[in-house]
């Protein structure tokens, strides 16, 4: 026994009877530790060193190819009423999801290590932050748990002094897709995850925790859970501003939560600094703003289109002591992947070990990732570990549209900012298995992270209005607009400062804006675009709306909310008619 917590204790006896492991090890997260653990995985090929003069401390993983994304289709919403769920989950009754997985679960770590792996998300002395313990047969997650949270001893105490924490069972099992699933027990603080040992779907803490059982105790206790980023942004009157936003997988938050600010922004002083860039936990505070915390300690980032052009912050934080996974490698080791350089190198190998030519497909998988400690990060500001967490100024939405959805709108009341995040629509990306590329709707970036109801959420939203009194500002915005010729018309990246900027002055009760159906559009020379080479033209169509085309979309939301029933917020509903009506008149 290595607890005092006596419920820990008996789960980890009980969960060693079930899946009967070789050994048991307690985390104590250690340097010792994890030298240890990477020397195994070494051995035993399941981590690649890289070249230790340009990336000393690093390592490439490759997953099976079966397992390279969150599988959305093998997750599940265990809730005793399956309404509680919702139509936006996949639903099993508690009894039958426990029966189902824990017959894969028997004997499953026979000949393995079964790692306990005690965590914190969230600064560790913070009011706002909860623990968990994950069980895993996986050291691959051991080492990313390691990265991602505050994991081992410190936060075993934590545990032992508040005696709470989530229980997360891991096993890669058989990593057959036939045999995985993803299930989660939110009236028991429980996360049960076998056959697969992919990011999300392993990594417990993340999604599985910090999102689906934190979003439902975020809304039983009063505060949010959501998938955004966290960003701090300093003017030259040296005045700091934090923006959270929420943007689908694989649509920009890392990007936007490290940006460099263009040339003319950076010569007058503008700075950014970096909270978080995947997970917020949203608190109300006593002077009725919203604080919040990033729950985790590390990123596990999309590394295609991470370059020296789009973002310089996370390309330097990658040199040392990072875990690649599903990358190319180059002939002397060095990790590649799709938009690091402007052609591919010769003798690349791709991502499942093979030699590599041009029109092979991507030498990188396109969801490959990197797992790195927020302390990396050239915009790491100590702000990150403040136990009472940041005030928010703005609230930003956004999905990857070609075409609709202008490249910024704000709310015109709280009400309408909840309705603009449940309507959100997006391009599905390559972070979950499935068809890429097709429009779904992904309401404030929660769709496969949500553990409870969407009409519960939004109403959970609404009431967070009506509680507090100094809430922020609640925007929309879209970097991917696309001419005809099927090119960005935004450049995106670090020029989304500008957009920021003009944010910013809104909160403070600046910037030129027009009132029209679907919120505040800014004016056609509202957004400072000096040095982009932007005309009129294309600022015009950036932040023009379509009556015909909106129309159509609120027929699409209207649609989508229908099928939520009576749990639908009638404040929703009466938003939605009021948007629909002036786009009439
Ligand atoms: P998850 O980690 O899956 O939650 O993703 P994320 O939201 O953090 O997305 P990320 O910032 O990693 O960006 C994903 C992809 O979108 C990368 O290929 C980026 O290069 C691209 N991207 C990010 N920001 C922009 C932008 O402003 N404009 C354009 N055109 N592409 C962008
Ligand atoms: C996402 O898909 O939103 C991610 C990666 O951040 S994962 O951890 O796999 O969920
Ligand atoms: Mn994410």
């Amino acid at each position: 026994m290595t607890t005092k917590n006596k419920a820990l204790e008996s789960w980890v006896t009980e969960v060693a009877a079930l899946t009967k492991p070789d050994k048991i090890h307690w985390c104590d997260g250690s340097e010792t530790e994890k030298k240890t653990i990477i020397t195994e995985m070494v051995k035993a090929g399941s981590l690649i060193p890289l070249n230790e003069q340009s990336h000393p401390g690093c390592y490439l993983h490759r997953s099976d190819p079966s397992d390279v994304a969150r599988t959305e289709h093998l997750t599940f919403v265990c809730s005793k009423n399956k309404d509680d769920a919702g139509p936006n989950n996949n639903w099993l009754d508690p009894k039958e999801g426990h029966t189902k997985i824990d017959a894969l679960f028997a004997g499953c770590m026979k000949g393995r290590t079964m790692y306990v792996i005690p965590y914190c998300m969230g600064p560790i002395d913070s009011p706002l932050a909860r623990c968990g313990v994950e069980i895993s047969d996986s050291p691959y997650v051991v080492i990313n748990m390691r990265i991602m949270t505050r994991m081992g001893n410190q936060a075993l105490a934590r545990i032992e002094r508040e005696g709470i924490f989530v229980k997360g069972l891991h096993s890669t099992g058989d990593l057959s897709p036939e045999r995985r699933f993803i299930m989660h027990f939110p009236e028991e603080l429980t996360i049960k995850s076998i056959g697969s040992g992919y990011g999300g779907n392993a990594l417990l803490g993340k999604k599985c925790h910090a999102l689906r059982l934190g979003s439902w105790q975020a809304k039983t206790e009063g505060w949010l859970a959501e998938h955004m980023l966290i960003v701090g942004i300093e003017n030259p009157q040296g005045e700091r501003h934090y923006v959270a936003a929420a943007f689908p997988s694989a649509c920009g938050k890392t990007n936007l939560a490290m940006l460099i600010p263009p040339q003319v922004y950076r010569e007058k002083g503008w700075k950014v600094f970096t909270v978080g860039d995947d997970i917020a936990w949203i608190h109300p505070g006593k002077d009725g703003r919203l604080y919040a915390i990033n729950p985790e300690a590390g990123y596990f980032g999309v590394a295609p289109g991470t370059a020296a052009g789009t973002n310089p912050t996370a390309l330097n934080m990658l040199n040392k002591d990072a875990i690649f996974t599903n990358v190319a490698v180059t002939k002397d080791m060095q990790p590649w992947w799709e938009g690091l350089t402007k052609s591919a190198p010769e003798g690349l190998t791709d991502w499942q070990g093979r030699h590599w030519e041009a029109g092979k497909g991507p030498a990188a998988h396109p969801n490959s990732r990197f797992t790195v400690s927020a302390k990396q990060c050239g915009s790491y500001t100590p702000a990150a570990e403040e136990p009472a967490g940041v005030p928010l100024s703005a609230i930003v939405f956004g999905g990857r549209r070609k075409e609709l959805a202008p490249l910024v709108v704000e709310s015109v009341s709280w009400a309408h900012g909840v309705f603009m995040g449940a309507s959100v629509a997006s391009e599905t990306t390559a972070a979950a298995t499935g068809a890429v590329g097709v429009v779904r709707r992904d309401p404030m970036a929660m769709q496969p992270f949500c553990g409870y109801n969407f009409g519960d959420y939004w109403s959970h939203w609404l009431s967070i209005g009506k509680k507090h009194n100094n809430l922020p500002k609640i925007f929309h915005v879209n970097w991917f607009r696309q001419d005809k010729a099927g090119k960005f018309m935004w450049p995106g990246f670090g020029d989304n400062m500008r957009v920021l900027e003009w944010i910013l002055k809104r909160c403070a009760g600046k910037g030129e804006a027009v009132r029209t159906p679907i919120g505040y559009l800014p004016t056609t020379d509202a957004i400072n675009t000096d040095g982009t080479g932007l005309t009129t033209e294309t600022m015009r169509e950036l932040l023009s709306i379509e009556a015909p085309a909106w129309k159509s979309e609120m027929n699409g939301i209207k649609e989508y909310f229908d099928k939520f029933g009576t749990r639908m917020p009638t404040e929703l509903i009466s938003e939605h008619k009021r948007i629909t009506n002036e786009l009439n008149s």
